[in-house]
């Protein structure tokens, strides 16, 4: 078998890369472990300028290659068109996103000084995997290297429609790269049609015809079994123990404009407004991480959920009940599937999301005798697959507010059936299912577009 080279902007360390990691680094576990293979891309330390020469470490079966960024890369190439840029585009936010023609010279040199670091290491039969927005020009740039191998890459996020992703400067210089790529992948039908009409419309149809859709899982007996095992773990049940028999509900996201933070927060405050009844009876926890702090968009991101959820704590509060716990430090992974696990309501509202892997997450984390229920918004990634969730509008608070109402009411057959279906589609797409469909499409002789339709039906 080939060798197998991973790309992606940021390079996991491995010693992390156990069951506690989240993230690709898991969802490319088995790949990068039943061959031999590399992982190359930025070591998440910056430096005068960008390196030029990959440094290598060797673990089990794969070489992990990584550069630093230079100050200006990280500037333009990172926080500015990757972060500022193309993530609010993707996400369908046209009106926050910041463009800067330096920030596009940036990921300009940026991916090209990323394939020419990559390409004096590669052999001639390997297949290259390129992973997310960050390296949208990687692959034309390996081209321009004379790079022959196959080249796959994955889009992890959404893809809008063309008529938003045009308002991007550059959107059709990224586009027109996509030519260097044999085959694409995309989290869902909805995506790859976006981004195939974005093609047509710049004269690749051609290109059009490699895109398929390769809904990413998890590991999800992995997850179970992490999950059942923390259920009594000390921080589980110090948590059990102060909620004082209220149910748990529960929202776990990096801090991301893009989760609908202040959305789910004013959703159960107006839950809390329509039906009085479960004052009292239900605690909200949202474990939220500082995500990219440096960036303006997120200092105000911050500011505004410490308002709301201090404004309704602050009206309805009791001296023995607070109605939002709010966390913005890290919580250990562990330590989350056992939170999850024993909340009687999974909250997953985003306003844009790619998969969403805290929704299958939670799904996986439930007991199987009295499984809890996932409030999903429609608009992540994972609403195509987990129909047995309460789907949600995540802009609309009453209808977060309704759906948390019939959650705490609903009656354990009906939890268990959702559950059940939705625990049959997790189980069915894991990570490794997710990886193999796309590298079998990639290396294999099927037409990328008829292999991702046909797995998007879970088996
Ligand atoms: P993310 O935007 O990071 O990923 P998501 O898929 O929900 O979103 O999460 C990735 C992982 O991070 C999950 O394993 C989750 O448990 C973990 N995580 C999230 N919040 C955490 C927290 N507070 N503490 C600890 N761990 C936390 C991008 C896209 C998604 C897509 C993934 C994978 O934006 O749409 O599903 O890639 O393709």
């Amino acid at each position: 078998m080939s060798r197998l080279v991973i790309v992606a902007n940021r390079v996991p360390d491995p010693k992390e890369a156990g069951p506690t990691a989240g993230g690709l680094a898991v969802a490319l576990k088995d790949a990068l472990a039943n061959r031999d293979s590399m992982y190359f891309g930025w070591s998440g330390k910056t430096a005068p300028q960008t390196g030029t020469e990959a440094a290598l470490h060797r673990h089990g079966t794969t070489t992990y290659a990584t550069i630093d960024l230079g100050h200006d890369d990280y500037k333009h190439f990172y926080q500015g068109f990757s972060n500022a840029a193309l993530w609010p585009v993707l996400h369908y936010r046209l009106g926050i996103a910041r463009f800067d023609r330096r920030d596009f010279a940036g990921y300009q040199r940026t991916n090209a000084a990323f394939a020419a670091a990559l390409a004096p290491l590669l052999k001639p039969d390997d297949t290259i995997w390129i992973h997310d927005f960050h390296l949208f020009l990687m692959a034309a740039e390996l081209r321009a290297l004379g790079c022959k191998q196959r080249i796959g890459f994955f889009l992890h996020v959404p893809f809008p429609p063309r008529s938003v992703f045009n308002g991007l400067p550059h959107a059709e210089k990224l586009l027109e790269a996509m030519e260097a790529i044999d085959a694409i992948g995309m989290q869902t039908e909805d995506d790859s049609e976006n981004l195939r009409a974005a093609l047509i419309a710049v004269g690749k149809g051609d290109v059009a015809l490699r895109v398929g859709a390769f809904a990413i899982g998890i590991d999800a007996s992995g997850f179970a079994k992490l999950a059942a095992q923390r259920a009594e773990a000390k921080e589980v049940k110090r948590l059990r123990d102060s909620l004082a028999g209220r149910s748990l509900a529960i929202g776990i996201d990096r801090l991301d404009y893009t989760k609908g933070l202040p959305q789910r927060i004013a959703g159960f405050g107006a839950m809390l407004e329509r039906f009085p009844r479960h004052r009292g009876k239900i605690t909200f926890l949202q474990v939220a991480p500082v995500s990219r702090g440096d960036v303006a968009m997120y200092r105000a991101l911050r500011r505004e959920l410490d308002e709301g959820v201090g404004r309704i704590n602050g009206q309805m509060a009791e001296p023995d009940w607070a109605p939002i716990r709010y966390i913005t430090r890290a919580v250990p992974r562990p330590t989350l599937a056992g939170f999850m696990r024993m909340a009687r309501i999974g909250l997953v509202t985003p306003l844009r999301d790619g998969m969403n892997l805290v929704a299958k997450e939670y799904v996986a984390a439930q007991d199987p005798a009295d499984p809890g229920v996932l409030v999903l918004s429609r608009f992540a990634g994972a609403a195509v697959e987990l129909d047995g969730a309460l789907i949600v509008n995540p802009l609309d608070p009453d209808d977060i507010a309704e759906a948390l109402d019939a959650a705490m009411d609903m009656p354990a057959d009906e939890r268990l059936d959702r559950w059940n279906r939705n625990w049959a589609k997790v189980k069915a797409v894991t990570a490794s299912v997710w990886c193999r469909r796309f590298l079998s499409a990639l290396e294999g002789t099927k037409d990328v577009a008829d292999a991702g339709q046909a797995e998007a039906q879970p088996a």
